[in-house]
């Protein structure tokens, strides 16, 4: 992309109303609009940002066994009176009447709904296991909708849902949600740390919160110093492997981790003192295992070997995309700007042309745009005719991980610049070099 085409609407004011810095930034840098309180416009590069998010939790869903769909935002009010949670869910859900007087809402998440498909279509034990999981917006009329869209009204979810015969089935399927959560954070250059955790409304006796450790985040948190060092990195995991599965669940969880809501100052006094750390942590998913707690009353059964009809165990799984990008930009910022991680970064590379008109300038720049498009990469160009001071406060402000500086004396010596955001470290190579360094990069990760 050409920034001389681009749509980026950057603010050179810090807007008053933000009062974190992921906010604050993503105003800055142009990648959202407010449009109501908790409701956002995603402008192009925000945008950018949330597909990559989406498509890394695609991918890890798939590489785990799950399987995408897609529900609708509206729902009948009918599907949760059967639950009995359309009185239950209160002032929260956004109640909606449609020209025939019929009640709908927006869906605040989707269990039933998940269920009425699974019912209509689903009869014997022999199509289970099954996960279902789909990314689509939800609504929660929030009391205080704040911090730009770390709480929206408006958001995006991933929510899956588990359909198993038995418990035990089940819980594994919990535990391989756990581990493919770890694996999905990971990938975003994040570090993500399962809490034990309250289940709130959605109901069911297991439930873990994966907090990103950060100080403007909303639930205190209290863990040994020893959690966030653990990585699951690239290691290769069988998610069908229970046995697998479970032991990489007890090495994240076996450690004091929890938040206020279930936190137990005897257990965690057990901790050395000098690990025993208290900090604040963003949510940015959630897991659940609730049993029958919807099969029952809502009739989805499986005929059973032995011809005996059973409602099956079940549990659902959320992760805050939406959410995912004010939280990684809490956790990777400076005063200059963004920092992204090479994993969600909107743009790969940026190149940024100190010289525009100048015809060795832009034939270099040009030449090296092409070369990051032939390695599959996304570069942003700035070809603007602006100062290079202001060329490079952008590009700190968007902060896209990588920059190129290309210059009429660099040129004059067959080198460019090459700059790492998060460092600020630069080093002077030949173009082909640089090219060839940042798409090693991407294509380790
Ligand atoms: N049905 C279950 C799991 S699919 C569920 O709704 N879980 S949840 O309530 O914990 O939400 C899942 C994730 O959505 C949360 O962990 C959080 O990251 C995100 N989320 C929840 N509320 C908001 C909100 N108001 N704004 C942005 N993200 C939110």
């Amino acid at each position: 992309m050409r920034l001389s085409r681009y749509f980026l609407p950057v603010l050179k004011e810090t807007p008053a109303e933000a009062q974190i810095a992921s906010h604050r930034l993503m105003l800055r840098a142009g990648m959202i609009k407010q449009q109501q309180a908790g409701i956002y416009s995603w402008l192009p590069m925000g945008y950018k940002v949330l597909k990559r998010i989406e498509q890394i939790v695609h991918e890890e869903q798939i590489r785990a066994g799950h399987i995408p769909l897609l529900m609708p935002t509206l729902q009948p009010a009918t599907l949760w009176q059967e639950s009995g949670r359309y009185d239950a869910y209160g002032p929260e859900m956004l109640r909606i009447r449609d020209r025939h007087d019929r009640d709908m809402l927006y869906g605040p998440t989707n269990e039933e709904m998940i269920t009425d498909i699974f019912r209509s279509h689903v009869e014997s034990y022999k199509s289970l296991p099954l996960t279902l999981y789909h990314i689509q917006w939800k609504f929660r009329d929030e009391v205080r909708p704040r911090f730009g869209v770390m709480r929206g009204r408006e958001f995006l979810m991933k929510d899956g849902y588990n359909f198993d015969l038995t418990k035990e089935d089940a819980l594994h399927a919990y535990n391989r949600h756990m581990v493919s959560y770890l694996r999905t954070y990971e990938r975003m250059g994040l570090t993500a740390i399962p809490m034990r955790a309250d289940s709130g409304p959605i109901g069911g006796d297991d439930t873990h919160e994966f907090l990103v450790l950060a100080e403007t985040g909303e639930s205190e948190v209290f863990y040994d110093a020893k959690v966030p060092e653990l990585k699951l990195g690239k290691r290769a995991v069988d998610y069908d492997n229970r046995d697998e599965v479970a032991g990489i669940c007890e090495e994240f969880t076996t450690l004091y981790a929890r938040t206020d809501e279930t936190h137990d100052e005897a257990l965690f006094n057990e901790i050395p003192e000098e690990r025993r750390k208290v900090g604040r942590g963003i949510e940015v998913g959630q897991i659940f295992y609730f049993g029958t707690k919807y099969s029952e009353p809502m009739g989805a059964t499986v005929n059973t070997p032995d011809q005996g009809k059973v409602p099956v165990h079940m549990g659902s799984h959320g992760i805050g995309v939406s959410r995912l990008v004010g939280a990684l930009i809490e956790a990777n910022h400076d005063e200059k700007g963004i920092i992204w991680p090479e994993g969600v970064t909107p743009f790969h590379v940026g190149i940024v042309n100190l010289k525009q008109g100048d015809v060795s300038c832009d034939s270099a720049c040009e030449a090296l745009y092409r070369a990051f498009v032939e390695h599959g990469l996304d570069p942003l160009y700035d070809d603007r005719e602006e100062r290079a001071g202001a060329k490079f406060a952008t590009m700190d402000l968007i902060g896209l991980p990588w920059r190129i500086t290309v210059g009429p004396r660099g040129i004059a010596a067959n080198k460019v610049e090459l700059t790492c955001r998060r460092t600020g470290e630069s080093e002077e190579m030949s173009a082909e070099k640089a090219v060839e360094k940042v798409a090693g990069i991407y294509a380790a990760l």
